[in-house]
């Protein structure tokens, strides 16, 4: 195999200090990049007060090189905040009702990814494999074989893909939709995503499945598969084991005070389902009054997206709930919401999980969820916790041993909250070890190698 180009919106530059960089799927990215020479190339986010942005900006660390393109302010008013993610980000989470569709927004999203293509296009060698990241580039393919590459082209999705009567709600899906047909394999989370990708296909016409896993449509043929997203399974394990020992750690452990926690960890976003997860959190101690003074929910919740209007109301609206419930239930020596609006270091997001009885993990619909993932991972295999987690997370379709919640069910979830608190040991420790010997076998480098081996096979 050629070298190996990533390309997605942001790009995560290594430190300068050399630290590691945060997520795992930019540690295992950044070890297949170094394994074959590579390019990883994206927007730097910054944006450019030109007419046309200056020329890629190249750094070279770590036998990678990093190619970071500016944009210029329309471009991100129109590609990114109005088309990613005032479009596709909510249609993709079920929320048509929050998509605001324009036909500016949505050319400039294609002349964004044209843009993207002709930036790309100097550093693309003829054997080179190219591996496209998520929603704000599914017309890139299309882009790179209109311009002549015939290089290997992937594609994979980060979040989920709905079913065709959601698909077909946005006005301009076929448009769209086309620029996975010039891919050579699309890579979904999970099996679900893949047959709904599949059945929008057939509903519209455009396409069919002629062999398991194999697509036609636009004229092109291309592999299309579920390849679950996941996390450096051992290296977080090991981890959030050393991370017990750090001061911040043991000051939140302290601050506990003996109560069972119970904790939340997601950017502040509707598709996390954090208002519904507040409510049963405050039914279930309502309902078991057993529990109270005994638990702490602690909730933490960084700001994410605050330029678009949804998610500055979101974050006003959970602040005052979680006060509100507090209110209501809390007593004088006892504050049973703890909510934290900002981002959080690794070591003490590690110690947080592993200290906490039960990971509260309930989006309304999310495409893979790697908290659940990093909750199990970091669990004491002497003491493990419970997850509790929603159906509609894609990590639902493999966790197994988690107590599966529909989170539009209050009473169901807060019954599910109770449940977790009581489990005996035996149990605990057998859910946990079915989950965390699944995440061994299947974490990140498994995930990055599975695709780029499908993408690679027959080239
Ligand atoms: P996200 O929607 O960002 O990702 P998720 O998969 O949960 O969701 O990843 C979030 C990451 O951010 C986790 O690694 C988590 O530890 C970290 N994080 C969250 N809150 C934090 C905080 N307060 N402090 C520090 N770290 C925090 C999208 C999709 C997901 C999919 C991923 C990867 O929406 O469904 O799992 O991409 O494909």
């Amino acid at each position: 195999m050629g070298r190996l180009i990533v390309v997605s919106n942001r790009v995560p530059l290594p430190a300068k200090d050399g630290s590691p960089p945060a997520g795992g799927l930019a540690v295992a990215l950044q070890a297949a990049l170094k394994e074959r020479g590579g390019i990883w190339m994206g927007w730097s986010g910054k944006t450019s007060a030109e007419a046309e942005p200056g020329p890629l900006a190249i750094e070279e660390r770590d036998a990678i090189t990093y190619a970071l393109t500016d944009l210029t302010a329309t471009d991100v008013e129109e590609y990114y905040h109005g088309f990613a993610n005032r479009v596709l980000w909510p249609l993709c989470h079920y929320r048509m009702d929050l998509a605001e569709y324009g036909r500016k927004e949505m050319a400039g999203y294609f002349r964004v990814n044209r843009f993207f293509a002709h930036r790309l296009a100097p550093l693309i060698k003829p054997d080179d494999v190219i591996w496209i990241h998520d929603y704000h580039l599914i017309p890139l393919a299309a882009e790179l074989r209109q311009m002549g590459f015939s290089n290997r082209i992937g594609f994979f999705l980060h979040i989920p893909w709905p079913p065709a009567d959601l698909v077909v709600m946005m006005p301009a899906h076929q448009e769209i939709v086309r620029g996975l047909a010039y891919c050579d394999l699309v890579g979904f989370q999970t099996d679900y995503d893949l047959q709904n990708f599949a059945g929008y296909l057939r509903r519209e016409e455009i396409g069919d499945e002629v062999g398991p896993g194999r697509f036609r449509s636009h004229g092109r043929m291309f592999r299309a598969a579920a390849y679950p997203i996941s996390i450096e399974t051992a290296a977080f394990a090991a981890f959030a084991g050393k991370a017990m020992a750090s001061s911040m750690v043991r000051k939140a452990q302290q601050s506990v005070e003996g109560r069972d926690l119970i904790i939340g960890v997601d950017r502040l976003d509707y598709s996390k389902g954090i208002t519904q997860r507040l409510e049963a959190f405050e039914r279930f101690v309502v309902t078991n009054p057993g529990y109270q003074n005994k638990v702490t929910f602690l909730q933490v919740t960084p700001k994410s997206r605050s330029e678009v209007p949804e998610y500055e109301q979101m974050q006003k609206m959970v602040a005052e709930q979680a006060g509100r419930i507090n209110g209501a239930i809390g007593t004088v020596d006892w504050v049973p919401i703890r909510y934290i609006n900002r981002s959080i270091g690794r070591n003490l997001l590690a110690g947080l999980y592993r200290l906490a009885s039960v990971g509260y993990v309930t989006p309304l619909r999310d495409g893979m969820n790697l908290v659940a993932k990093e909750y199990v991972a970091a669990q004491d295999p002497e003491k493990p916790g419970v997850l509790v987690l929603s159906r509609f997370a894609g990590a639902a379709r493999e966790l197994k041993g988690a107590l599966l919640v529909n989170p539009y069910d209050t009473e169901g979830t807060a019954n599910a909250l109770a449940k977790a608190l009581s489990m005996p040991l035996a149990e605990r420790k057998e859910r946990w070890r079915a989950m965390m010997d699944h995440l061994l076998a299947h974490d990140v480098a498994a995930w990055c190698q599975g695709f780029l081996d499908d993408l690679t096979a027959g080239a």
